[in-house]
This record gives C-alpha cells, sequence and structure tokens, in this order.
C-alpha cells in the first residue's frame, strides 16, 4: 500500500480548468497527491498513450478524465489501462447531454464510471476516488467521515 496514493486528472482542454479545479481542489482538501494535465483524445492522442505509461510507473490508483462535446477521453483512457477511470461529462452547446452520453455509454468490457455534468460531477469524482481510497487509507477514512459528518453542522434544518 502507497502511503500518498497517486489520483492523475485530466481534461481534454484548458476550458475545462474553470470546473475540473473543484475537482482538484476537493482532492486538495484530503491532502490527495493529484497529476493535472491538459490530454485530449483526439487532438493529443500521443501524449495520451505517454501518460499513461507514467501512470503505471509511478502507481497512479485513479484516473478522472473529464470532457465535452464528443467526450471520449475517458472511454479511450479506459480502453487503455485497467486503472480505474472516473468520467465527468462538461457542460457543452448541447448543454453536457452530449458530453454525457459519450462518457457514460460504454460496451460491455471497459468501464467508466461517470458522474454528473459539470461542477456537481466534478467535485463527486474526487469524493468517490477518495472513497475508493479509503479503503486501504484509514488517514483518507477519517478525513472523509469528517467531510460527511459536517453536513449535518451546515445544512440548515428549515429552508428560511
Ligand atoms: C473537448 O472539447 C474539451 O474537453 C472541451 O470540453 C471541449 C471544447 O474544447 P476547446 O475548444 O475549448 O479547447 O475536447
Amino acid at each position: 500500500m502507497s502511503k500518498n496514493p497517486k489520483v492523475a486528472v485530466i481534461m481534454g482542454s484548458k476550458s475545462d480548468w474553470e470546473i475540473m479545479k473543484n475537482c482538484s481542489d476537493t482532492l486538495k482538501s484530503f491532502k490527495i497527491d493529484c497529476d493535472t494535465r491538459v490530454i485530449s483524445a483526439h487532438r493529443t492522442p500521443k501524449r495520451l498513450e505517454n501518460f499513461l505509461k507514467e501512470c503505471k510507473r509511478n502507481n497512479t490508483k485513479i484516473i478522472i478524465a473529464a470532457a465535452g462535446g464528443a467526450a471520449h477521453l475517458a472511454g479511450v483512457t479506459a480502453a487503455l489501462t485497467t486503472i480505474p477511470v472516473l468520467g465527468v461529462p462538461i457542460e457543452s452547446v448541447l448543454k453536457g447531454i452530449d458530453s454525457l452520453l459519450s462518457t457514460v455509454q460504454m460496451p460491455a468490457g471497459v468501464p467508466v464510471a461517470t458522474l454528473a455534468i459539470g461542477k456537481a460531477g466534478a467535485i463527486n469524482s474526487a469524493l468517490f476516488a477518495v472513497a475508493i481510497l479509503a479503503n486501504e487509507h484509514p488517514d483518507i477514512a477519517r478525513r472523509l467521515k469528517n467531510y460527511r459528518d459536517n453536513f449535518e453542522k451546515k445544512v440548515p434544518k428549515k429552508p428560511f
């Protein structure tokens, strides 16, 4: 078991960063190492191949892949590695429905665990990664429990 488990966060374009910063910030708040890159399945496929070799070398535990439109990044990544891939659909001209369907509709045999469109998906992808890592890392499990317990304090009991 590695002391500091590595999570990679990749996105199809620099324009995805505004949303994916929420993912990276969430991982950082759990003190999880996160390697963040712009990699496009369409524009920079060689970069993706090289990156996955790096992930293998440095024992990356989870890859979070975000893309919008014809969002093939998570699926192509999952096809090229057995590291678990979480997909985040980014909102697009078709409101992200295109991104959601391109990310979620994987053929049987090559799974991508797909989160919600946009900011909620970005945050939840980080929390999902945290939950997976919590199985083997008691310090991360403790932080996750604190995070959840905080909802009880933070969520108002009345709507007015
Ligand atoms: C996708 O196309 C990216 O993930 C991004 O969401 C979308 C638009 O990219 P840019 O044209 O802004 O670079 O590949």
